[in-house]
């Protein structure tokens, strides 16, 4: 059976594995949010809970109040380590520090769409803002992690020679982003493939769902070796989002037999939080924690479930704690 092949396959990286939520960054990027400082604790707390191992807090450089929220976060002594953002800039990194974090992730762009109209630079000067940004940062103690905003809109050459030049100044972790969602599971999967045999340090992915492909390519990309992914709950973030914390984290585990120790039963309370402090009502056909994900209506279906929910439904509804068994009635 293909799933029990997969099981085996990773077994061997099975703790590699990680999550990076970014529910109160990206997420809150999306329309119309802002959560308050509780609300961010409160989504904090449940993550930890749940197990993601990163919590990227926040962009420290937005705004004194801003710097206080992630200071408080990082003060709260999760288990999850926290990560601020930072454009390459060393005011970002600055502020970064301020927050007593663990970790600074660092974005910048060095295709020609970014080097044109975001910066306005030439490739060389981008570089000695890595340069200059990554060193600031490794000598104030922070850990790195290096993103490559529109990796999928680069040259896969360019990429590789950012990596390995990061690579030299020390970087712990290189995150490639699909910064406007136009990966494809399989170019994805290839891309990752081609980084990693070329590069040392650990890859990490950040997809966006433009095309209703964010879930896939991070799948494809721990296939291809990534071990850090980035989720939001819901799926929060610019335009249409990024990957959901709830569909990445199930197919882990379902398809791919990883055991994290994940609070898989707490994902339909972390989404309707979520979804109540963003004002975004959660779709109801949303997989895993939308009203209808393990709801059945044709009478075919309804018979064969209340037999065996397994004929229709590809996890039990427990696990993801979703208790009951959902059908329509019909008439005999
Ligand atoms: C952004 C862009 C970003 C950065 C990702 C990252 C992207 O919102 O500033 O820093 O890891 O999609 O490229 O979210
Ligand atoms: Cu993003």
């Amino acid at each position: 059976m293909a799933t029990a092949q997969y099981v085996h396959l990773f077994n061997i990286i099975v703790f590699m594995i990680k999550i990076l939520d970014t529910t109160l960054r990206e997420g809150e990027q999306s329309r119309g949010v802002s959560f308050s400082l509780e609300q961010k604790i409160e989504i904090a707390r449940l993550l930890d809970e749940f197990g993601v191992d990163y919590i990227e807090a926040g962009h420290p450089a937005v705004s004194t109040e801003m710097r206080n929220t992630v200071t408080t976060i990082s003060s709260l002594g999760l288990r999850a380590e926290i990560v601020a953002h930072a454009r390459a800039k060393i005011e970002d990194i600055k502020a970064a520090i301020e927050c007593k974090v663990p970790w600074v992730g660092i974005f910048i762009g060095i295709n020609e769409v970014s080097l044109k109209y975001k910066y306005n630079l030439q490739k060389s000067q981008v570089y000695e803002l890595i340069r200059i940004s990554i060193n600031y940062a490794k000598d104030n103690g922070l850990k790195v992690r290096l993103t490559i905003e529109d990796a999928t809109r680069t040259e896969t050459a360019e990429i590789i020679e950012l990596c390995q030049f990061v690579d030299g100044l020390g970087v712990d972790r290189i995150s490639i982003a699909d910064t406007v969602g136009v990966a494809v599971p399989s170019m994805f999967y290839n891309l990752i493939r081609q980084i990693k045999a070329q590069t040392k340090v650990d890859l990490h992915v950040h997809c966006h769902n433009d095309f209703g492909m964010a879930v896939a390519n991070a799948i494809a990309a721990f296939e291809g070796g990534a071990v850090v992914i980035d989720t939001a709950v819901n799926g929060l973030g610019e335009r249409a989002g990024i990957a959901t914390l709830a569909e990445v984290c199930t197919a882990l585990y379902s398809l791919f037999g990883i055991r994290k120790g994940w609070r898989l039963d707490l994902l339909p309370f972390i989404s309707k939080q979520v979804a109540l402090f963003a004002n975004i009502p959660l779709n109801p056909k949303m997989p895993i924690v939308g009203d209808d994900a393990f709801y059945h209506k044709g009478k075919l279906h309804v018979n064969a479930v209340s037999k065996y929910s397994g004929c229709y439904e590809p996890i039990s509804p427990e696990i993801v704690g979703r208790q009951e068994l959902q059908k329509e009635q019909h008439d005999k």
